[in-house]
């Protein structure tokens, strides 16, 4: 027997059918370090709705700051069959393994925010994020004018292993070698957290050295925040008797800066988003992309502070 042509109609509702699912909106795997800080509340929220917008289909994953959760969270989206996966690596090392299992699946990889460490660049597609050795000298050449080249550092140092922490300690420490009157005297991790840089800010100040400094370098501004709770119980103030600067930019850092007790935050700009999913949107269009996209960041002190505030959406 022979089959009738399909009616007009019909036809129209096939070809219609036939072009939304080639235009249809593209599923991407995204695992998050976690929420240890405001910057990467801002993060987060910036990839959420921005895929929203888009009508891209978007796999959460938050890490916990695991390593571990991270390459599970990178499995499962192998097994969905995502079309792209993106993530911000919580450390730099370790992931070679789960990189090639990600490659061999055909799936493109977008790094959003922090880098990865590895011996084959096509291991992954692009990578989003901030210059955070830049950052890094930004907060000591601003250090070098407030202090006219001397002063007796503290540091708290980020994730041990992350690219924001490693980074942003070399590109300081680069600028402090041409300044032999600027020394850090004492250096350890607050985990990019309030509650780590307050309690560590605290034995800091109670150790032999506590006396003698008088400059806190801080890689994040949570961390800054919790140091200046921990310098104000210590009976000392902030902003006045220890310089402070720190790196990210968030909203609380600002209103700290606008009462005096943060001198300087360089920024980090966390709404990365847009140019995460323009470049996920191109990866699974076959499209070439650049292998490295800078993302914009300024830096802020005192006296810019009180006119910038209510642009801050961070
Ligand atoms: O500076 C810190 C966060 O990777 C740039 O991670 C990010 C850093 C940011 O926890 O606050």
């Amino acid at each position: 027997m022979k089959t009738p042509p399909l009616p007009a109609s019909l036809a129209a509702i096939a070809l219609a059918i036939a072009a939304a699912s080639h235009a249809a909106p593209i599923t991407v795997g995204f695992s998050q370090v976690g929420a240890e800080s405001g910057w990467r509340t801002a993060n987060t929220e910036s990839i959420k709705s921005e895929a929203a917008k888009r009508g891209i289909s978007l796999k959460f994953s938050d890490a916990q700051g695991k390593q571990e959760n991270q390459i599970k969270a990178l499995r499962s989206f192998i097994a969905q069959g995502v079309d792209v996966i993106a993530f911000s690596p919580v450390v730099e090392t370790g992931w070679e393994p789960v990189l090639r299992e990600i490659k061999q699946a055909g799936i493109p990889v977008v790094l959003s925010d922090r880098t990865v460490a590895v011996s084959d660049p096509s291991l992954y597609a692009s990578f989003v994020g901030a210059d955070f050795v830049e950052e890094g000298r930004r907060a000591a050449r601003w250090l070098v004018e407030k202090t006219g080249g001397k002063a007796t550092i503290a540091e708290l140092v980020g994730t041990p292993g992350s690219a924001p922490a490693i980074d942003r300690k070399k590109g300081f420490e680069e600028i402090l070698a041409g300044h032999p009157d600027m020394r850090i005297v004492l250096s350890q991790s607050g985990d990019f957290t309030r509650a780590k840089g307050k309690e560590v800010m605290e034995s800091f100040l109670k150790s032999s050295q506590g006396r003698a400094i008088n400059v806190l370098f801080a890689h994040n501004d949570d961390m800054a925040l919790g140091a200046i709770q921990a310098i104000e119980e210590a009976g000392r103030q902030p902003g006045k008797d220890i310089i402070i600067v720190s790196i990210d930019g968030v909203h609380d850092a600002f209103e700290a800066m606008v009462a005096g007790k943060l001198n300087c935050t360089v920024e980090c700009n966390p709404l990365i988003g847009p140019q995460l999913f323009d470049l996920a949107e191109a990866v699974a269009a076959g499209k070439t992309v650049p292998h490295r996209v800078p993302v914009q960041e300024g830096v802020f002190d005192q006296s810019q502070a009180a006119a910038a505030l209510p642009d801050r959406h961070y």
